[in-house]
């Protein structure tokens, strides 16, 4: 594929942006070669600077589960727009939001609206320590909550991509107060709590870990760190910034039956724009100010655009198909790529719940960071490239999830085994 145009494009944007992205994940470290810049997407697709098409897996890393460029997500977003893009004060659009939020998430009975997900998981964070009065959090190696100080010990997405552990710029006193243990390890979480338990603010998990691949909780998991955060009066967060509207309509709560105390939503909340959200019982949440004494903050929280753009796609969500549809879809894609991999006796597996799956170069099982990082990152680059050069956009990294939309279907399904069985031959 020619990609000229994408090539000086990127050095361009090399010389002012560091890495030439505005985000790590984007730029192609884990597999070489210059990222292709995106002239704009179209339903299932995306077109790059040099006018090639690919099928897109990435989705802008999740919240465009109703396809790119919708008309109905569109049209919302310009009548926003055309009434004013921001204000600083209070609108009845974030209350509808908020309504819509509460009306989904059974564990949400009063949500705060943010910008990011990192900013819900931050909040989240803060109220937990400040409702239980302790400093610990516990998270688990290779779930990624955003890119706060406090977050990256061990940590997915794109520090497990750059293999970078932790991040450079955090004081040992705030990475000490973060223990990260494998997630799916019963043992390990219940010898955590019976040596600190006393000093766990919270438990912050992805009900479904999509950040080092798609890994799902063993059977009990979600409901034993339930259990252990009850006897000992820590919180439940749960993280579904990924898996939030796009596992079932209430989320992975709904699917798994655990209720957690503190939800952190983005990506499919903002449909597309900057939102994120944080929820939970009202007795916690109700600690922030201006009702309590958290503090938390955002010029541009609960933006009309971005709130706009986020309660339509909730809303296109709420077709009596459409979870059904994106599981049919996942299925599909799932079969197509296990029997190429089968007719090729390949080490590789398929990771997939719902709309999210992960190819691992591994013949697995994959139930934790480690065992997701035993496939070969070499083999890895020779299957994203082989497949981004017959068209199909996946992301540019072993430890991310591929995602699909209501705007996929089934010649995309069918392009994409087609390209997969052909290009494993390159790869094994
Ligand atoms: P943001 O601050 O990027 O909106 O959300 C942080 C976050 C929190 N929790 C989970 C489970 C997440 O997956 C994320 C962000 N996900 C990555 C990709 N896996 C975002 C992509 C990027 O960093 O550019």
């Amino acid at each position: 594929m020619n990609r000229a145009k994408s090539e000086a494009a990127f050095a361009s944007a090399a010389r002012v942006i560091p890495g030439g992205v505005n985000s790590p994940v984007r730029a192609f470290g884990a597999v070489g070669g210059t990222p292709c810049l995106i002239e704009r997407g179209e339903g299932s697709r995306l077109f790059d600077l040099d006018g090639n098409s690919y099928i897109d897996y990435v989705c802008s890393w999740g919240p465009l589960i109703v396809g790119h460029a919708h008309g109905d997500v569109v049209d919302a977003v310009a009548r926003a727009a055309a009434k004013g893009t921001s204000f600083g004060a209070a609108t009845e659009a974030e209350t509808r939001l908020a309504e819509a939020i509460v009306d989904r998430v059974r564990s949400i009975e009063k949500v705060r609206l943010v910008s990011s997900g990192t900013e819900a998981t931050m909040t989240a964070v803060r109220l937990a320590r400040a409702f239980t009065k302790r400093p610990l959090i516990v998270k688990f190696d290779g779930c990624y909550h955003g890119h706060a100080d406090h977050f990256q010990v061990r940590a997915g997405s794109g520090l497990a991509t750059a293999s970078i552990p932790s991040g450079a710029g955090i004081p040992e006193s705030v990475a000490g107060d973060t223990a990260s243990i494998p997630y799916n390890d019963f043992d390990a979480v219940q010898k955590l709590f019976r040596e600190r338990g006393s000093s766990v603010a919270c438990v912050i998990v992805e009900p479904v870990a999509a950040n080092m691949g798609v890994v799902v909780p063993r059977d009990g998991f979600l409901g034993e760190l339930r259990r252990l955060c009850d006897s000992s009066g820590a919180l439940l967060i749960f993280d579904e910034v990924i898996t939030g509207f796009r596992l079932a309509r209430g989320g992975a709560q709904e699917l798994f039956g655990v209720v957690p105390d503190l939800t952190c939503l983005g990506k499919i909340v903002g449909g597309g724009l900057p939102l994120g959200a944080v929820g939970g019982r009202a007795a916690v949440m109700d600690r922030l100010a201006p009702l309590g004494d958290v503090y938390q903050a955002g010029t541009l929280s609960g933006n009309p655009l971005a709130v706009a753009a986020g309660r339509k796609t909730l809303d296109l969500l709420d077709g009596d198909e459409t979870y059904s549809r994106l599981e049919t879809l996942g299925g599909k894609l799932e079969e197509g790529l296990v029997e190429a991999i089968a007719a090729k006796g390949a080490p590789a597996s398929v990771s997939r719940i719902g709309s999210l799956l992960t190819v691992f170069l591994t013949a697995g099982p994959v139930t934790d960071f480690e065992s997701a990082a035993k496939g070969s990152t070499e083999k890895f680059a020779a299957l994203f490239h082989g497949m981004l050069d017959g068209g199909v956009y996946l992301p540019p990294s072993a430890f991310e999830a591929w995602f699909l939309s209501l705007a996929h279907d089934d010649d995309d399904v069918r392009a994409t085994t087609e390209t997969f069985c052909a290009v494993l031959d390159q790869v094994f």
